[in-house]
């Protein structure tokens, strides 16, 4: 053989060598538009998908999208731009990503969503997986142990003023957690809720908001009995205007919150909040185990929920089948 010739095949074997490992050592990318940091539960929810991609070895584009959908609508063209393997995804709101959407399907990216979920027609044509909570459920378990806790404490049938803080406005999860909380009041008309308003998820609206709820309820003569907030933080912020207007959090007004961050069982324990619903940010693995099922070529169901428990620190002591310890199981809390 010609030298110009052998070296022509050292070079082809060089580059499909070359080629071969680049292959092999290609890793996934994933880009994931999270909605962004507006409580301990999304920070959490944040850390469990970083530490999942970082432990799977997939190179993450994560974007914080600072509560704004415009952000996560450019995120997401962004990400259809770089042509990454997979997309996860927090939807801030239910509605608006019809169009955005139907780019990432004709693009041939896989969506995984996470946590809050999309109102579209044929919605879950669009995704191959929704992993999260079940946000009806937690509102119905927040108005069920309600009731356990009036009946043990003898209040049964008595006038009951709640006022509500919502999540953000037109989000899954306030617009769910409102609406179990009404199927099982519905049939309880000493059940009232007398005020409702967003405090889009935050510890700061949360306490300006009780505010006004309470300067309000004090013009219109109406005692507040219970404050269901769609969010533990929210409900800290509550606790803290409670406190200022001199009553007594936990006590003159019955605290419920969503999530079970550490911050809620810390309030139950100082007596402070009455009881919190769980609902589990820590959904990166099963995000991971998701890519790599589609990777190994699987069809994945289209829902996954999380199992969550309730924690108090009284109706536990009562009905331990039904509500779980908050002194128990505060030390194992990750978030
Ligand atoms: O309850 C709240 C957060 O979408 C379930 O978002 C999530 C909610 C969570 O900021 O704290």
């Amino acid at each position: 053989m010609k030298l110009k010739w052998k070296l022509l095949l050292v070079f082809v074997v060089v580059l499909v060598l070359c080629t071969a490992s680049f292959a092999a050592d290609r890793r996934i990318v994933v880009g994931f538009a999270q909605i962004g940091s507006e409580s301990d539960w999304r920070v959490g929810s944040t850390n469990s998908v970083r530490q999942a991609c970082a432990d799977a070895g997939f190179e993450l584009i994560f974007v914080d999208a600072n509560q704004m959908q415009e952000n996560q609508l450019s995120a997401l063209r962004d990400f259809i731009t770089r042509g990454v393997d997979y997309i996860g995804f927090s939807p801030v709101v239910m509605t608006g990503w019809d169009q955005i959407m139907m780019e990432i399907k004709d693009a041939g990216i896989p969506v995984i969503m996470l946590d809050r979920n999309i109102d579209m027609p044929n919605h879950t044509d669009y995704y191959a997986t929704w992993i999260g909570s079940n946000f009806v459920e937690e509102g119905e378990k927040s108005a069920l142990w309600l009731l356990d806790y009036l009946g043990i404490h003898g209040r049964w049938g008595e006038e009951i003023n709640i006022v509500e803080l919502q999540g953000t406005v037109g989000s899954s999860p306030a617009i769910d957690r409102k609406t179990g909380f009404e199927n099982i009041i519905k049939d309880h008309p000493n059940l009232k809720i007398t005020q409702s308003q967003t405090g889009d998820f935050t510890t700061e609206l949360g306490k300006t908001v009780m505010e006004s709820f309470l300067r309000r309820a004090q013009s219109d003569g109406v005692k507040i009995d219970v404050l269901y907030a769609h969010n533990d933080g929210m409900a800290i912020g509550a606790i803290q205007a409670i406190k200022e207007a001199g009553l007594v959090p936990g006590k003159d007004i019955i605290i419920i919150g969503v999530d079970a961050v550490k911050l809620a069982f810390e309030a139950i324990l100082a007596g402070e909040m009455n009881v919190t619903v769980e609902c589990s940010p820590l959904l990166g693995p099963q995000f991971v185990q998701a890519i790599k099922d589609i990777e190994a070529g699987e069809t994945l169901d289209k829902i996954t929920f999380s199992i969550e428990h309730v924690y108090d620190e009284t109706l536990s002591k009562l009905m331990p089948h039904r509500y779980l310890s908050a002194e128990e199981h505060y030390p194992s809390r990750v978030y």
